[in-house]
């Protein structure tokens, strides 16, 4: 049978063949799995190129752990509940705000271009961690190369302004430039009907710090008029702890993530460990999460809290709410 290739998965295989780094090898790949007409034509090509990306995943993993290959900057391991990667202008506060947020000790200084390498924290936010990844600025005249397939890789992206700053218009166009390249679409944004099948639609934010330094709100207006509806928006003071509280709520629910809690029948669940898994997820879905055979096994479950009444029981393919009570029976 034919394979039918599209011109669009033809680029990107050209892409792949041309690429230097294992991270452009992964991007050009995971194209060419979005591009490739699903049929039984390709079937084998399909399993070509799940073979490849999980071989440069498995180099890219061994990196990041500091294995004999130097860890790829691109590549920052998520951890936790989900990653969200802070960009932004020079001295507008990632590094604050990363501090502020995580236990991690980043160099923060009142000049700008300090950070030169990205970095994670994990930011607590009740039962779960989050994973916050700092990164060297976005400017118009530079911006790392490989902030692309940081911001591609993220699950989130918070951009960071200093709203006091006299560049905000040329900050901003300079990230949109970034998320244009990243192709991340913001998720609040409707999708153009002629859309790429490559865009990825996430949830991407702007939080306006330093609002300590404006306390009749003015430079705050103004930064919202320039960021329009294009971006929800947060204001915080990293420095003096404005809004930080409502930030790490806003964080954590955006990504769109549950927290369930599993119990064995006559045993109490297991509160400060829930299993996190993305929302939608159903009973089967929490059981693949915890063993492989309890999911092949698996008969019904109990759920208490979001249940029509305590313990009532479910089938497999019930969909599950955060901070469920789950007993799973096999
Ligand atoms: N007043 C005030 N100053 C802040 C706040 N957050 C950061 N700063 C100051 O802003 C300056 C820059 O902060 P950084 O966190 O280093 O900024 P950055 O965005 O990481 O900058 P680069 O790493 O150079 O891109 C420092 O002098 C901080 O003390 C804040 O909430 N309020
Ligand atoms: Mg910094």
């Amino acid at each position: 049978m034919p394979a039918n290739l599209t011109p669009q998965y033809k680029e990107a295989e050209a892409r792949y063949r041309e690429a230097a780094t294992r991270e452009e090898k992964l991007v050009a790949l995971r194209e060419m799995m979005a591009l490739l007409p699903k049929h039984k034509g390709t079937e084998k090509i399909q399993a070509d190129i799940r073979r490849r990306i999980a071989k440069q995943e498995e180099e890219a993993e061994q990196g990041a752990k500091g294995g004999a290959r130097r860890a790829d900057p691109g590549h920052v391991r998520r951890e936790g509940a989900g990653q969200w990667v802070l960009v932004g202008p020079p001295n507008a506060g990632k590094s604050a705000l990363l501090a502020a947020l995580t236990h991690a000790h980043p160099e923060v200084a009142p000049y700008p271009f300090t950070t030169h390498a990205p970095q994670p924290g994990m930011m607590p936010y009740e039962d779960v961690q989050v994973q916050l990844v700092d990164t060297p600025s976005v400017a118009a005249q530079h911006t790392e190369p490989y902030m692309t397939n940081l911001v591609r890789n993220a699950d989130g992206v918070l951009i960071v302004l200093d709203p006091t700053a006299d560049d905000v218009d040329e900050s901003l166009a300079a990230c949109r430039a970034l998320l244009e390249r990243a192709r991340v679409w913001p998720r609040a944004k409707p999708l153009p009907p002629d859309a790429s099948p490559l865009l990825l639609a996430r949830p991407v934010r702007v939080v306006v710090n330093k609002v300590d330094l404006d306390s009749d709100g003015t430079f705050t207006t103004l930064a919202r008029e320039s960021v329009g509806e294009e971006f929800p928006l947060d204001s915080v003071s990293a420095e003096h702890g404005q809004g930080l509280e409502e930030l790490r709520r806003t964080l954590f629910a955006e990504l769109g993530r549950i927290r369930i809690y599993a119990k064995e029948p006559g045993k109490k669940p297991d509160r400060e460990r829930p299993f996190v898994l993305p929302g939608g997820a159903t009973v089967h879905d929490l059981a693949k999460a915890v063993h492989k055979e309890i999911a092949e096994n698996l008969r019904f479950a109990r759920i208490w809290g979001n249940a029509r009444f305590e313990g009532q029981q479910v089938d497999r393919d019930h969909v599950l709410s955060d901070q469920d009570v789950v007993e799973l029976h096999s």
